[in-house]
């Protein structure tokens, strides 16, 4: 009945004009008697954890159904009970050493594929000098990690205090992926940035990059700054000036990426320059080396700016999906990459969950498949704009600076600027065609977003950046 109600509807609405839908819509609402789009299309989210401190990420341990390990910025790892959903006093690490603020600060975690039996974990943070360090610690007990337990896995310098990455997670392969970034400032250039090409676009060095590493080993005796193996079948091993940590290039800050835990494949979300976000995918089944395109590349277009942009290079993979730099309802400025979902609401199986930094959007779509030569920014459907139809018991959806996964599958939002977690509890995916007319109408609805969000991305503060500049000093040169 509800379903024949809500095609009635949206035929009817499809012959109108667009302030007549709004009309009807509102009208419809008022009486009470059109409550299709508030009803059974919608996502439920439920307010999980308050009173964090600038949270950057949030997993799970292998095997632990009980706890979700949140990253905060500043140093701390805190554990959320899952059952109670209370936090535990205290941090399960707080790690010492590092520079927060800005971009910087503890930035991700990942736990060993053994951490069952071996305790292990891995953090990924800028230090004091603002290099980017990858350091091993390891459990005392399923509450309390050895603070004393450090153990240097890799160091990277920055050139600039932004675009550090931070994102690790181990593949089906058992290697251990690191997000870096390009090393900050604007346009992968400048102090630090290998002159004529960019950090990202140079595989001699380790910037810019997605690395994989083999954590069992250690390939470097001499240097105990590098802890680690480079797996053999990395795709630029051996190669005369290329680095063999290399698994990917051509990005510019691929802050957070994941693994699909039901296919094995990676989904990497790119922050853009001043023009286009990127979704970047990689199958499983990848022999590594793909080029992303960045700094010649800006989603499926040249660089506009910076004088650094140009053609596609010969085999680059362009995103599936791009957004624009707008206030739109599929615009935004600062692509916070998240998760296909894989948890127990069947209805959201598959779909890719997004969301925008500065607008606050929150998105979802699914990857339509072919070869990665063919992806030309097009390679999605079921585009859905959540913002205007989710539903929150408590809180504000903003400032995502993450997503996170349960054991179970859950999919949590991090809200940095007020230090919640939420969980996605409920939901059903929109027909695609309501879902499209849903964020027209309520778009149109909706007062326009304050032009202060553009500005601050026009000053260069992105991601986990802008919440602790805003007000404050706008001094950040990525521009
Ligand atoms: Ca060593
Ligand atoms: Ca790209």
């Amino acid at each position: 009945m509800r379903a024949n109600l809500h095609s009635c509807r949206l035929i009817a609405l499809s012959r109108l004009s667009g302030m007549a839908r709004v009309a009807i819509v509102v009208v419809a609402s008022a009486i009470g008697s059109c409550p299709w789009w508030v009803g059974a299309q919608t996502l439920q989210l439920q307010r999980v954890a308050t009173g964090l401190s600038s949270p950057v990420f949030a997993t799970h341990a292998p095997g632990d159904p009980n706890r979700l390990f949140i990253v905060q910025q500043g140093g701390s790892i805190r554990i959320l009970d899952l059952n109670t959903k209370t936090l535990n006093a205290a941090p399960f690490l707080t790690v010492s050493g590092l520079s927060t603020g800005g971009e910087r600060g503890l930035l991700g975690l990942t736990f060993d594929p053994q951490y069952q039996t071996n305790g292990r974990f891995y953090v990924n943070y800028t230090d004091t000098t603002g290099a980017t360090r990858v350091r091993r610690f390891t459990r005392q007990s399923a509450d309390l990690a050895d603070p004393t337990s450090g153990f240097d896995i890799l160091t990277i310098a920055q050139p600039q205090s932004n675009h550090n990455g931070g994102w690790m997670d181990f593949g089906r392969d058992g290697f251990l992926y690191v997000s870096v970034g390009d090393g900050g400032g604007s346009n992968d250039s400048g102090t630090g940035h290998t002159p004529g090409i960019g950090n990202a676009q140079d595989k001699s060095q380790l910037l810019g990059k997605i690395l994989r590493i083999d954590i069992n080993g250690d390939d470097f005796p001499g240097d105990p700054a590098r802890n680690y193996r480079i797996p053999t079948s990395n795709p630029f091993v051996g190669q005369a000036g290329n680095a063999g940590e290399i698994w990917a290039y051509g990005l510019r800050n691929a802050w957070r990426n994941s693994f699909d835990r039901a296919t094995g494949d990676l989904w990497i979300a790119d922050v853009g320059q001043g023009a286009r976000e990127e979704i970047n995918f990689q199958y499983a089944s990848s022999l590594g080396g793909e080029n992303y395109g960045w700094r010649l590349r800006e989603g499926t277009i040249a660089t506009p700016s910076g004088g650094v942009g140009g053609p596609k290079p010969p085999g680059a993979i362009d995103p599936i999906y791009e957004y624009l730099h707008n206030t739109g309802p599929f615009g935004g400025f600062s692509v916070t990459g998240g998760y296909v979902y894989r948890g127990p609401i069947a209805a959201l199986n598959g779909h890719y969950f997004f969301s925008d930094y500065i607008t606050n959007q929150l998105w979802s779509l699914q990857f339509t498949g072919g070869l990665p030569a063919t992806f030309d920014g097009t390679n999605f459907s079921n585009l859905i704009d959540w913002t205007p139809i989710l539903t929150v018991d408590a809180g504000l959806v903003r400032r995502i600076s993450s997503f996170g996964e349960d054991l179970a599958g859950n999919l949590y939002l991090v809200n940095h600027l007020d230090g919640q977690i939420f969980m996605i509890v409920g939901g059903s995916i929109p027909e695609p065609s309501s879902a499209l007319i849903l964020s027209l109408l309520l778009t149109l609805l909706r007062p326009p977003k304050k032009i202060k969000e553009k500005r601050e991305k026009r000053t260069g503060i992105i991601i986990a950046s802008t919440l602790l500049s805003r007000g404050g000093t706008k001094s950040y040169t990525d521009e």
